[in-house]
């Protein structure tokens, strides 16, 4: 049962209420992200297409159609994007228009899915009702709000029941808000890379032999099979990696590099974090300052990719190289300023929601709060405006990711230890026979609609691990209401 903290959700109301009779103040003062029609950042997409937004709107089709995609020495019947594996890279700003017309060539239903964007989730929006039929189309119209944050996201097909073939095919693609690192300011300038990982798992792999040689998975970067890095001669590029992949959770390192992360799933963290290893869930991203300091090349490593038999994990599996030509300077990079972000304790908190993440023994059936998905249901509803905290629950011994549509949360604990604030994040690990709470801020008058939480396991979210929320614009008489369970 929600508990209510009504006092903190009018003062907040009283703020979208001005925002609500003054679409002017909008016009004049766009949100509070600078890079509003600021150029295109310095980044290599790993040979990957672009689609770029000019004078403020992004027109382009999107034909998805199976194809045979070639990684390295190996085939595998996918599908794509535009014949791109991993998709065309979208690139817009803050305040732009997004118009994609969308085909379907698959020979099922398709749609898509703006990971991490806080668009609309209605009508010709980031809509997860929109189903396409096979040679249907559709066409999306989304309005990038003005206030949106810059950084790294993705698209990707999301039909239930059927997403995870999809996204394993090889529907999905990059989405770049631009400016994430002008935030910094000492970054404004840093070459940048974009590293797309996907997976594909080899069916009915069990021999001995794959399981050593393909590890079961046919693993690229930019869909490249030998991804092959030359660093900037400074010596210090920063990834924009994206797990594009529908269930694998790829461990990346770089023996001798330093690997600092300063963002996750497209937004900024609050400070730098220092990484051996870097973890990067299914749906995850992280933006992370990759420095060499000695000539040469090295590997990157992708370690413990599960061989798809019971608890085996692989050894190390070499996915491509990271090269330094020349000495570096010996000045090194100013450390990075990272922009203030509010921590969400500081806010009283609306309602107080349990989510439980469940399976059958012979995982078959996975359901959220003992229901399995049904599109037509309301799981929960929340006021614009509200705060709220969740705790998410693993009764599994199963790994399993909490995602959750149209906005970013804070993690406040993990198994009850307290975090520290790090910055928001949209996708999470919930621990086997764990928990984790998070601050969710339904603050964003753009987001008011239906949508989606569930698990990132595209395996579990299409066996029904996922629910639907509704964020409502509360109307004058509803303000003082107390929300139902
Ligand atoms: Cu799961």
């Amino acid at each position: 049962m929600p508990q209510t903290g009504v006092a903190g959700r009018m003062v907040r109301l009283a703020g979208l209420l001005v925002l609500a009779v003054a679409p002017l103040l909008l016009l004049l003062a766009p949100g509070d992200n600078p890079i509003r029609g600021a150029g295109f950042d310095k980044i290599d997409l790993g040979g990957l297409p672009e689609l770029r937004a000019r004078n403020g709107l992004l027109q382009a089709t999107l034909t998805a159609a199976p194809q045979t995609i070639h990684i390295g020495s190996i085939t595998f019947p996918g599908a794509a994007f535009n014949l791109a594996y991993g998709g065309p890279v979208l690139r817009l700003h803050p305040g732009d228009l997004l118009r994609l017309h969308l085909i379907n060539h698959m020979p099922d239903g398709i749609n898509l899915h703006f990971h991490g964007m806080r668009v609309s989730p209605s009508g010709h929006g980031d809509n997860m009702h929109i189903l396409v039929p096979p040679d249907g189309y559709f066409d999306y119209d989304i309005r990038i709000p003005p206030s949106h944050p810059s950084g790294l996201f993705w698209y990707h097909d999301h039909a239930f029941g059927a997403a995870e073939p999809h996204v394993m095919a090889g529907l999905s693609g990059a989405l770049l808000i631009e400016g994430f690192a002008a935030q910094f300011k000492s970054l404004a300038d840093i070459p940048q890379k974009l590293v797309v990982l996907k997976d594909w798992a080899v069916p009915g792999c069990t021999g001995d032999e794959l399981k050593t040689a393909l590890h079961c998975r046919v693993v690229s970067i930019d869909g490249q099979a030998n991804w092959a890095d030359t660093l900037p001669p400074g010596g210090t590029e920063l990834w924009r990696i994206s797990n594009q992949g529908a269930n694998l959770t790829i461990h990346l390192a770089a023996p001798g590099l330093t690997l600092r992360i300063v963002g996750r799933d497209g937004l900024a963290a609050t400070e730098g974090t220092d990484a051996e290893t870097l973890t990067i869930m299914p749906a995850s991203r992280l933006d992370v300052l990759v420095t060499k300091t000695t000539v040469g090349t090295a590997p990157l490593l992708a370690t413990g990719v599960p061989t798809g038999s019971g608890a085996g994990f692989s050894v190390r599996r070499t996915l491509g190289s990271v090269t330094l030509a020349s000495p570096p300077p010996t000045a090194p990079l100013p450390a990075p300023i990272f922009p203030h972000q509010q921590d969400l304790r500081r806010s009283p908190v609306d309602a107080r929601r349990l989510v439980v993440f469940a399976e059958n023994v012979d995982a078959t059936k996975f359901t959220i709060n003992s229901r399995r998905f049904d599109p037509a249901r309301t799981d929960f509803i929340a006021p614009l405006g509200s705060i709220e905290e969740w705790t998410i629950r693993n009764t599994t011994d199963d790994f399993h990711v909490f995602h959750i549509h149209q906005v970013a949360f804070q993690v406040t604990e993990i198994n009850h230890q307290p975090q520290e604030f790090g910055g928001f994040a949209d996708n999470v690990e919930v621990p086997a026979r764990g928990e984790i709470k998070l601050l969710i801020p339904f603050t964003d008058p753009h987001i008011v609609g239906h949508f989606m939480f569930h698990c990132h396991v595209l395996n579990h979210e299409d066996r029904g691990m996922m629910a639907n929320i509704e964020v409502q614009r509360p109307g004058l008489f509803r303000i003082c209401r107390v929300p139902g369970p």
